[in-house]
């Protein structure tokens, strides 16, 4: 690909810093390969292009954690209580994936780019959404999902899962990732988490973990909400192992959990290990009736932030997740708050991917959007981009203009 240069107005690096660059230019071609004044670029290297423009440039979002396949839910799932969401997905789970189809997936991935998301991490529990996925021009983590809790469905369950990851490992490309997703420590049998995990042995994992009350109260005296659900669908009286054990299974893995709103104070110590990230869906948790996270508790660089999928959400923009995280995290250090989620949005989120990408920084792959110049002051920077930026003017993935 033949070097390009664009020179915006500014530039929102997104590294910890959180840093500013005005009159530098940016050379690329899949990767960001320089950033200088526009007269050493020029200087430098022979150019293809020159992009001149009074947008901001950014880097694009990534998605860790979306749900496609129920992409056809508006008002069917029930909202207010985690077990009765539960139930209503047991109960309309058939019916919804029916009414997924190549149009609205295919509609839903151009609106995501559209919005600025070039990267996801998808979970997939039928692999019906990969072969979209994998002709789109997103980078994609495809989280193959396994769960299943009854002894004597194991080896089924197992099979099924192993067929369809082998299936879809035929995608694999540099813009597609096949991995694994283990559910939940409430909904999987520690024999399928052992065995799945032997399938390969390298790549980012991802879980479910702590979303809500009544896993807390399942995981740690088998009681609550929850002991009637396995009660009615599995005849089962006890959770199958504790959350140590759960999360024993990734003490060596790159692992991007979910959620975490009832963490408790010894399980947050993983995150102080090696490549443990932890995602937010603040909308999700609102509408499945569960305490908002302290985001505080957590390091920042280890905190991401997802939109989860439709079945518990009303979009699958990060921009619309960030306005509602903005409003909604305590603390009076609104520019403060608007920098944090803006960093992790972008750069948090695409390394907890493992991906090399998320700031405007040399070597890290050219996926960045123009903006509106909608800031007041460079320190309320973050924060006018998250309430005032709707949708991008322009989105480069690997430094393709989408
Ligand atoms: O993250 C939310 C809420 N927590 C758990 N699961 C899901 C979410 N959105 C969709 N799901 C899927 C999950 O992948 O719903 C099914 C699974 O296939 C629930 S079965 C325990
Ligand atoms: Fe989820």
């Amino acid at each position: 690909m033949p070097y390009k240069a664009i020179l915006p107005s500014l530039i929102c690096v997104c590294d910890s810093d959180f840093t500013i660059l005005t009159n530098k230019a940016i050379l690329f071609d899949e990767h960001i390969i320089d950033i200088d004044s526009l007269e050493n670029i020029q200087k430098k290297y022979k150019l293809s292009e020159v992009i001149k423009t009074d947008d901001i440039l950014m880097p694009s979002f990534t998605n860790p954690h979306i749900h496609l396949e129920f992409l056809a839910n508006k008002n069917t799932l029930e909202y207010g209580s985690f077990t009765k969401w539960l139930y209503s997905v047991i109960k309309n789970r058939d019916s919804l994936i029916n009414q997924l189809n190549d149009d609205l997936l295919k509609e839903n991935i151009q609106e995501m780019i559209r919005y600025g998301t070039t990267n996801i991490g998808a979970i997939s529990s039928m692999g019906l959404e990969a072969e979209m996925l994998s002709k789109s021009k997103m980078n994609v983590v495809l989280f193959n999902e396994i769960l299943g809790v009854s002894e004597n469905m194991l080896k089924s369950n197992f099979d099924l899962f192993k067929k369809r990851f082998e299936n879809n490992s035929k995608y694999e490309n540099k813009n597609f990732s096949n991995n694994i997703a283990i559910h939940s420590p409430y909904a999987i049998h520690p024999k399928l988490i052992e065995k799945a995990l032997l399938l390969e042995k390298n790549k980012v994992v991802s879980a479910h973990f702590m979303e809500s009350m009544d896993e807390r109260k399942w995981m740690d005296s088998s009681s609550g909400d929850l002991k009637r659900f396995f009660k009615d669908f599995f005849n089962i009286d006890k959770n199958i192992m504790s959350s140590e054990t759960f999360l024993d299974f990734f003490k060596s893995r790159h692992t991007v959990f979910v959620h975490g709103n009832y963490i408790n104070k010894k399980e947050m110590e993983i995150f102080k290990t090696k490549n443990k990230f932890l995602i937010n869906c603040p909308k999700s948790n609102k509408l499945l009736g569960s305490k908002a996270l302290i985001l505080s508790e957590f390091d920042k660089d280890k905190l991401g932030i997802g939109t989860d999928g439709l079945s518990s959400n009303t979009s699958v923009h990060i921009i619309d997740e960030l306005k509602y995280a903005l409003f909604m995290k305590k603390g009076k250090d609104i520019k403060k708050i608007a920098k944090e989620l803006l960093v992790s949005a972008t750069n948090v989120n695409a390394k907890s991917l493992g991906l090399n990408s998320g700031t405007i920084e040399k070597n890290e792959e050219a996926s960045f959007l123009l903006v509106d110049n909608v800031y007041n002051e460079k320190s309320s920077l973050a924060m006018d981009i998250i309430l005032h930026i709707m949708k991008p003017n322009k989105v480069y993935s690997k430094g393709n203009i989408c």
